[in-house]
């Protein structure tokens, strides 16, 4: 089957714009009638319209007039319309569409009863008829009638101008959206939802009422996500000078989401994951989760909705250009330093995995089949590290210059991430041409360095290694233009002053820490200092997204570990010896050799268990072992499974080597987070970022204590399990993740009566199912088979599918199982969910992304799995894009 790829390159202007879109949504029982009237504007006296619909067609009316059948034709998901006016005309097009039976969660569907829909990037075709493409922007009005019982809240986006009854027990709502918006930006909301309400004063003194729809017995969990929405508006303001330009922000929860959120111009749909949360049913993580969601699509208003893409290449443009901005937002939790980490451990976890894979792809991509499936961790994480890095070449008086030119230069605009960087430059006077590589040039590159230091010159050589992609050798890559962030370390830990002969602005001051720009494939730069042994610390703040080389000495990273005031560069240099050790096992494990014993890593972790002056939330950080992702790098012929199994020796030896250091620290942790709450009426423990903190520490210690001696640790969960469960959810799961890998039954009643307590509680049902997919034992499978016919387990519910399926896949001994039967398993699924939500079944094929570097046998298996899914006559265009490059 061919697939129809669209490139970048072919870009053209749109031949008819439409700056104004009138639509009338009649809400009957079995289906939605769709009325939309568009006022086109024809270009270059084109006569030939073309719309997109994927919708039932009813009628078609030009200027009024009905058109017969013979004036347009309808090929697949498009309208062709041959003889148009060349001047200014209307054309209003009924369509009929059917929510009830939409499972696919995109364009116009019902979930519980009520009507949502979701139109980006390209599901307002699956409503009505338009150009449907983000450069054709307009002012729309919507109109909504349906029954006033079953839909007593009838929302769009802006203003709410008229609303009334109508006869037989109906009404109607119209909304006005002053702003010109791209049709992806619509949104509808229709049916029994409670409003919580709010208001916000803006900077300028205006009003704004904010609204949160949610079920009625859901209301109790938005108190959370309003606060942050109001330290979102007020954190834009104060950092962007950004202000909120309508009367009122609406946000509506629904369960059943293919995503985490959209920002729908003043009326954001969310998945209830990420605005329902109170201390009972949701952990510390999921509230960080809360806020930095509504930050993000807030954020959006302004970089995404007032200044939005030309077309869907230029995604990253808003979504990198959104995260970096929400991941500076997420300032209340942790300090800044955590946050970095967390985030470059994103990155490098699941973003150099995808840059390393068939999927790898620019953070502009040159082309895509389907466009949902780019909504990736490339253009998403790895954008936003672009930013960042003009961020750091400019400082923030610089950046904030371009962000300013930017608006002034484009508010109201579909532009592209060239109109981005041209800002940024032109505001600061500095040349980002070979910058622009960062948005053609997929894969991760590599930075080799090494360092020597002779009568007190210190010369760094760097050398810039670019990988092969499937869209380019590396042959045809060119050096690209980044920031690398250095300090140097003597050997007592101080920071080293140096001086920069070669550098004629700074060549006469004494410096400890500085930005290089590295622009070339090989490097040199030299550096004057007083001193016998210099340890660099290099890629401070990870400053550009890429591998570091550098052959430090396990001495010298101890010295990082214990010393480095960068957070991320002294936890990299504790990943390394991790790494190192891990690797060591695989090693030993290979050669059925004893494992080694890793003095220098045990006594560095040591040290920093016993260090009181770390904060809390970076000592559980430098204690997390790298994921399993993050071990594959770019490896070939890769056993993960032995790679895991040396990974888990390494937590094992851990846990027996600094037991009592572990213990200490955890109790310590409980105490300071029990200190303050003593005598005092607290039903349950609240989030904040200081005792999320604790808890984090707690929890790193106890996961690996637990590995200590399962059988007498069960008997102590047991024990203390509903004492903990009392305290708060991040309790509760604190202590069922830590023996979720217990063979013991009392295990599975636990997890039984977690699950009886919750049974009303969808999002804590969730936990539940992640609990059974991500447990290491034994019977794991066989479980995760049983839980699909749990009651409130859901197939068509993409949080069910997503917490049971899909972290199964992530499961790494029971997803690579050496007789395939985890690789069946899913496989399977995605066919049954490809037929009702294509997007939720290309989401989980991506866990075959390490198909072309798995060790042989296990490639076969895969293989053997998605030639089948290929084979199938019907498969989703999401589906066979995906399954195609990883089998290419
Ligand atoms: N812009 C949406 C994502 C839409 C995904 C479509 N498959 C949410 C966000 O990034 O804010
Ligand atoms: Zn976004």
């Amino acid at each position: 089957m061919t697939q129809i790829v669209k490139y970048l390159k072919d870009y053209a202007a749109p031949n008819h714009l439409v700056p104004k879109v009138d639509l009338l949504f009649d809400v009957q029982n079995e289906y939605t009638d769709v009325i939309i009237t568009l006022h086109i504007e024809p270009q270059n006296n084109e006569k030939t319209l073309i719309l997109q619909g994927d919708a039932k067609l009813l009628m078609i009316q030009l200027n009024g007039e009905r058109l017969p059948e013979t004036a347009y034709s309808l090929v697949g998901e498009i309208l062709t319309l041959p003889n148009m006016p060349t001047v200014p005309f209307t054309l209003t097009i009924q369509t009929r569409v059917f929510p009830e039976i939409n499972k696919s969660f995109n364009g116009l569907y019902a979930s519980d009863g009520n009507l949502y829909t979701q139109c980006e990037p390209e599901g307002f075709r699956k409503i009505t008829f338009h150009p449907d493409r983000p450069d054709v922007m307009g002012v729309f009005t919507t109109e909504i009638r349906a029954d006033k019982q079953k839909f007593p809240v009838l929302l769009s986006n802006g203003n709410k101008i008229r609303s009334g009854s109508l006869p037989d027990g109906r009404h109607f709502a119209v909304w006005h959206d002053p702003f010109k918006k791209p049709s992806y930006l619509f949104a509808l909301v229709a049916g029994q939802l409670v409003a919580t309400s709010d208001v916000f004063v803006t900077k300028s003194n205006r009003q704004v009422a904010i609204e949160f729809y949610t079920r009625p017995e859901d209301a109790d969990k938005v108190a959370f996500a309003v606060e942050s929405l109001k330290n979102a508006m007020k954190w834009d303001e104060e950092r962007f000078g950004l202000e909120y330009d309508l009367d009122v922000y609406m946000v509506v929860a629904v369960g059943d989401f293919n995503m985490g959120a959209m920002e729908n111009k003043g009326l954001n749909i969310f998945n209830t994951k990420y605005v329902l949360a109170n201390s009972q049913t949701a952990t510390d993580s999921d509230f960080e989760g809360v806020e930095s969601v509504i930050g993000h699509e807030y954020f959006h208003n302004w970089t995404g909705n007032r200044v939005t893409c030309r077309d869907w290449f230029q995604l990253s443009l808003k979504e990198g250009l959104t995260v970096f901005r929400d991941q500076e937002f997420s300032g209340n939790r942790a300090s800044r330093a955590v946050r970095r980490i967390e985030n470059v451990k994103l990155l490098r976890t699941h973003q150099f995995a995808e840059d390393a894979s068939p999927m790898a792809h620019p953070v502009r991509p040159a082309s895509y089949v389907e466009m949902n499936n780019f909504y990736t961790m490339t253009v998403y994480e790895k954008g936003a590290e672009v930013v960042r890095m003009y961020h750091t070449f400019l400082g923030e008086d610089g950046f904030q210059r371009g962000m300013k030119l930017y608006f002034e230069r484009h508010d109201g605009q579909a532009v592209t991430c060239d109109d981005f960087r041209h800002a940024m430059a032109d505001a600061n006077g500095v040349d980002f041409s070979q910058f622009a590589l960062w948005y053609s040039q997929a894969g991760t590159p590599t930075l080799n360095v090494s360092g020597s230091l002779q009568n007190g010159e210190y010369i760094l050589d760097v050398k810039q290694i670019l990988p092969n992609t499937p869209d380019m050798p590396a042959s045809e890559k060119k050096p690209m233009m980044m920031p690398l962030a250095i300090a140097f370390f003597d050997e007592n830990g101080k920071k080293i002053s140096f001086r920069q002969p070669e550098h004629p602005a700074v060549s006469n001051t004494e410096q400890t820490e500085t930005v290089l720009t590295v622009n070339q494939s090989e490097q040199s730069f030299k550096f004057l200092m007083n001193a016998n042994t210099v340890t660099p610390s290099l890629l401070r703040g990870f400053s550009a997204p890429v591998y570091l080389e550098f052959d430090y000495t396990n001495k010298e990273l101890a010295l990082l570990l214990a010393h480095d005031d960068d957070a991320f560069s002294r936890w990299e240099a504790g990943q390394t010896l991790f790494r190192r050790a891990i690797a060591a096992n695989e090693d030993a494990l290979k050669n059925g050799e004893m494992l080694p014993e890793h003095t220098e890593l045990m006594d560095a972790l040591r040290n920093v268990l016993n260090n009181q002056d770390i904060d809390p939330a970076l000592k559980a950080m430098l204690l997390q072992v790298p994921a399993e992702a993050e071990l594959w790098g770019e490896r070939d012929n890769l056993n993960p499974v032995l790679i895991s199994m040396a990974r888990e020796a390494l937590l094992e030896q851990i846990a027996h080597g600094l037991h009592s250091e572990l213990l200490a620290t955890a109790l310590n942790a409980r105490e300071a987070e029990n200190a303050d709450k003593r005598g005092k009426e607290i039903v349950f423990y609240e989030y904040n970022p200081k005792d999320a903190g604790l808890r984090s520490l707690q929890y790193a210690c106890f996961g690996l204590i637990h590995r200590f001696d399962e059988i007498a640790t069960i008997e102590q969960v047991f024990e203390y399990y509903d004492e903990m469960a009392r305290k708060n959810m991040t309790h509760e799961w604190g202590v069922l993740s830590a023996i979720n890998h217990n063979h013991d039954p009392k295990r599975d009643e636990l997890l039984a009566r977690f699950a009886a307590k919750f049974d009303s509680q969808a999002l804590v049902m969730d936990k539940y199912f992640m609990l059974i997919a991500s447990s290491r034992r034994a019977d794991t499978l066989a479980q995760v088979q049983a839980a699909l016919n749990h009651p409130r387990f859901a197939l068509d519910n993409p949080n069910k599918v997503r917490a049971l399926i899909g972290t199964f896949a992530r499961n790494v001994p029971h997803f690579h199982a050496a007789d395939g039967s985890g690789y069946a398993f899913v496989a399977q699924h995605i066919k049954k969910i490809d037929e009702f939500n294509p997007q939720v079944a290309a989401g989980l094929a991506r866990a075959f992304n390490l198909l072309q570097r798995i060790e042989p046998q296990r490639q076969a298996l895969m293989r053997a799995e998605l030639e089948q899914i290929v084979a199938l006559p019907n498969l989703s265009k999401d589906v066979r894009e995906i399954v195609e490059k990883i089998l290419a």
